[in-house]
């Protein structure tokens, strides 16, 4: 069992309509994390515990897209509805959101590369983060690995967090790796 502590911070990654099936760039069953993410939502609000949400704010023109030479379909252009959090998501009023991937010229898989997000949590006293969201095998990883990096202790939320799986192995590979940077794996019935 783990108990949440003051200095603890639920850190939800991408999780946007785009991510979503019928999406642009949509995540198998990533709508299934959404129930999941209320509820730890939930856990952490009626604690006074901050949520932190990333968001993938592409320029039109960004990099990633196949029309400009990368690996994906359109997705999560700024201020456009597939840039929206899944509907159903309820995200608290005075939820710190920190976008990301937002300069044409390079692609940031995590919510900490060219962010103020490591500032915000230390500002903040976070010492301990509970990630969850999408995708397992980009963003999440991404940001799982630079969290540890900066210090944090990391929580994965394996009961929240779903892959895209480009190659079969990858949501596989993306765990073995989280585990291996030192994040701890727990569901829901693990927060007593
Ligand atoms: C993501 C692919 C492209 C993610 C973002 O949020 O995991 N994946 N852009
Ligand atoms: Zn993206």
């Amino acid at each position: 069992m783990i108990a949440l502590q003051a200095h603890d911070a639920l850190l939800i990654v991408d999780v946007q309509r785009d991510f979503l099936p019928g999406g642009a760039l949509p995540v198998p069953k990533g709508d299934e994390v959404v129930p999941v993410l209320n509820r730890y939502i939930e856990r952490f609000t009626r604690r006074g515990l901050p949520v932190f949400a990333t968001r993938d704010w592409h320029p039109p023109n960004h990099c990633s897209f196949r029309d400009q030479g990368g690996p994906w379909p359109p997705h999560c252009v700024a201020g456009t509805e597939g840039a929206e959090f899944a509907d159903g998501l309820r995200l608290p009023k005075d939820t710190i959101i920190v976008s990301k991937a937002t300069a044409p010229e390079r692609e940031a898989y995590s919510g900490f590369e060219g962010t103020d997000l490591a500032a915000r949590l230390k500002d903040r006293g976070i010492r301990r983060l509970f990630v969850g969201g999408l995708a397992t095998d980009y963003c999440v990883l991404n940001t799982v690995r630079d969290a540890i990096r900066h210090g944090f202790e990391v929580f994965l939320l394996t009961d929240a967090i779903r892959a895209v799986n480009v190659h079969p192995e990858d949501e596989r590979k993306a765990l073995e790796e989280m585990r291996r940077f030192g994040a701890r794996f727990v569901t829901l019935e693990d927060l007593s």
